[in-house]
């Protein structure tokens, strides 16, 4: 994570696959991922790295996730998880 985009680009994974994240905001302010409908949201605060384990749901499809913090969306700040 920076400012303003994450460096993975879009990311692709299976239906129903457990996916470890590994998150570094590399940037000089707060950063996150978030999905509602994927109940994704993870917040790293500047120069920290976090972790998150989740699984990626059954439906097939292409979710966007967002960094939630105001204007960063707006600023680019977005990817494709393509779940397949
Ligand atoms: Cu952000």
């Amino acid at each position: 994570m920076n400012e303003f985009s994450y460096s993975t680009g879009d990311i692709k994974v299976k239906a129903g696959e457990k996916i470890h994240f590994v998150l570094t905001n590399s940037g000089k302010v707060e950063h996150d991922i978030n999905n509602d409908e994927l109940k994704l949201d993870k917040d790293v605060q500047p120069g920290k790295t976090e972790t998150l384990d989740w699984t990626a749901p059954s439906k097939t499809g292409t979710y966007q996730i967002i960094c939630d913090k105001p204007g960063h969306k707006e600023k680019g700040m977005t990817l494709n998880l393509i779940v397949e």
